[in-house]
């Protein structure tokens, strides 16, 4: 039964159940029994293992094909009717030919399935920040995961009601055929198909494909953003509250960051860091001209390779109760999920995530091929299970940004952190962001490439205009955040990471607020931009070894806060041939300038 007068939504379902002619078609209502009867079918069907109900209560495993664990960028396309619109960092198919060619692969594809139709809301429902999206899926696996990722079910009809615009999303498995698998967005009308896979960031349509890449075009057009962020609130001892929205590329860290737990010293004085979001951020500019950011989504999609009671407590917190763990171990001891990095301890009684005996005798570090876990497994927790959620989590307004910051993985020439001059040298700060390659997408892992913004594989349109949006945006506000870049990865000579990271990133983030204060704390301007002073970043009651009896002193400081202005003119180089051979000719006169000014700051005088 259709719970919907909209005939759009009408339309739309009728029409795709035409195309893949499923044998039976279900409204998704959010309500728990028809979530249950749902869980209860894909366990008996094994798409679903459900583990220890005292442990992990309602948990369960699930395992996708080998060919299908991460997203596929180079079968992800932007079908824009001129090939220009999408620009040169994405792949372009004629929106014609897309849907020609989808609709082809989807014909009867869900022929003795079910379709599943999935309203949701990307935001509040109520919020100026929500939209809607349609999902329809032949998966159980998908609705389950949307159910946690986003505010999902029949008052996302409701507030459609009968005429209104919502973003179509056709999801279907087909034979999870790699050589067929297509993730399509088509902008312009407001559109996503993806076939022939299983694995989230290329199914869970609401997540990367609407909330960055479509909501990334839509927010251009109508003056907001798009960003694939975290958003964390710290609050002081005297109760004030600052908020922080923060880029990194996939599997860099956002989810640690977003949850930290700050050194004990801090706790002892009273700071409390809270999460608002592990990975995407909607900002828009508000009556106060600041900018005000939400987290669009409802749950975490983390990485759970590293994950433990030290790294990340609040995360593993978070998936103590209705989680959904994706391609990780199955430890048959007691029903419950492992993963490398969980516990020192190796466990003897294992099912690796491609559903073999796993032998922990064969384990080696350096060897991925011998883990239990793959390495871009994840965990799909609901954001209420989060020990540190903000309060502000579900407001409708969103929260104040007092400072963005940009992040990579980069062993060598970016210091820790540093401030960028203004808005617009900021915004050239994230345009030459690269970072090492991770598991979350196919292809090989630790290869050095530009990632502007963390959005290389996310932005909806060309990345000149998008960096001309930013521009633009910064015109809009009278009081923009400041913009940061950090850097936890750096490596001494012999490959040690020289910064603990994890909840001493706080040490960082403290002085970034001091430089957001109205009287901010003095810097060092360098040719890059401003750097503490070495003294500035609090390092007492510090207790890490770089190495073998190699404490972390303030010398480590100083060298990590270093710009070898050498180093940085050779970065320069590759900046400007980045700009000339894959941005082209719609980069802002803005960031030219900087660039400009970068290689001047750094040229031997
Ligand atoms: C993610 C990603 O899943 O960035 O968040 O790949
Ligand atoms: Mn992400």
């Amino acid at each position: 039964m259709a719970f919907t007068k909209n005939k759009k939504v009408l339309n739309f379902v009728a029409e795709s159940a035409e195309l893949t002619q499923p044998d039976k078609i279900v409204w998704i209502t959010g309500d728990a029994a028809q979530l249950d009867r749902l869980k209860a079918e894909a366990v008996a069907s094994g798409e679903l293992i459900k583990l220890n109900e005292n442990l992990l209560p309602d948990c369960y495993l699930h395992r996708t094909k080998v060919n299908d664990v991460a997203r596929v960028e180079d079968r992800t396309f932007i079908c824009t009717q001129k090939k220009e619109d999408a620009g040169p960092i994405n792949y372009w198919m004629d929106p014609r030919q897309a849907y020609e060619l989808t609709h082809e692969i989807a014909r009867g594809s869900m022929k003795g399935r079910t379709m599943y139709v999935i309203p949701y809301a990307m935001g509040v429902p109520g919020s100026d920040f929500a939209k809607i999206g349609i999902e329809l899926t032949d998966s159980i696996y998908v609705v389950l995961n949307m159910n946690i990722m986003t505010r999902m079910g029949k008052q996302c009809l409701d507030a459609l009601g009968k005429d209104g615009d919502f973003i179509k999303g056709l999801h279907a498995k087909c034979d999870v055929d790699a050589e067929k698998r297509y993730i399509m967005h088509f902008p312009e009308d407001n559109t996503i198909i993806s076939v022939n896979s299983a694995y989230g960031g290329n199914v869970l349509l609401g997540k990367k494909c609407f909330a960055l890449r479509i909501a990334s075009y839509l927010g251009k057009n109508e003056g907001w953003m798009a960003e694939h962020m975290l958003i964390l609130g710290i609050t002081y001892p005297d109760g004030v509250k600052k908020y922080v929205a923060a880029a990194f590329p996939s599997a860099c860290g956002k989810t640690n960051l977003a949850m930290l737990i700050p050194p004990k010293h801090y706790l002892d004085k009273g700071y409390k860091v809270e999460c608002v979001g592990d990975d995407i951020a909607w900002i828009r500019v508000g009556d106060d001209g600041r900018l005000w950011a939400v987290n669009p989504e409802n749950g975490f999609f983390g990485v759970a390779p590293g994950t433990n009671e030290h790294s990340n407590y609040n995360a593993l917190q978070s998936t103590k109760r209705g989680a959904i763990f994706t391609n990780v171990a199955l430890n048959t001891d007691d029903m419950t999920v492992w993963w490398e990095g969980l516990t020192k301890e190796l466990p003897q009684n294992v099912i690796d995530w491609t559903g073999k005996p796993w032998n922990p005798a064969k384990f080696d570090k350096k060897d991925k091929s011998t883990y239990a876990a793959h390495p871009n497994s994840r965990f799909t927790a609901p954001a209420a299970n989060c020990p540190c959620l903000s309060p502000e989590f579900n407001s409708l307004t969103g929260v104040p940004l007092s400072a963005i910051i940009f992040g990579g993985r980069r062993a060598s020439t970016t210091p820790l952190v540093y401030q960028s001059r203004d808005w617009n040298h900021g915004v050239f700060i994230g345009s030459i962001m690269s970072s090492e390659t991770t598991a979350a997408a196919t292809g090989a892992t630790g290869v050095l490439r530009h990632d502007p913004m963390a959005m290389k594989p996310f932005i909806g349109y060309h990345v000149g205009d998008y960096f001309k949006h930013w521009i633009e945006m910064g015109k809009k506000v009278k009081n923009p955040p400041k913009i940061f870049n950090v850097n936890w990865f750096r490596q001494d000579e012999h490959g040690n990471f020289m910064w603990p990271g994890f909840g001493d990133n706080m040490r960082v983030l403290e002085w970034i607020l001091k430089r957001c204060d109205d009287n901010p704390v003095d810097a060092q301007e360098t040719a890059i931009g401003y750097v503490p002073y070495p003294e500035d970043i609090d390092i007492s009651e510090m207790d890490y070894e770089i190495s073998e009896g190699k404490k972390f002193g303030i010398e480590d400081l100083k060298s990590i806060l270093a710009v070898d202005k050498a180093k940085w003119a050779k970065e320069a180089e590759e900046i400007e041939a980045y700009y000339k051979n894959s941005i082209g000719s719609r980069i802002p006169k803005e960031l030219t300038d900087s660039l400009e000014t970068l290689k001047n700051n750094c040229a031997e005088k």
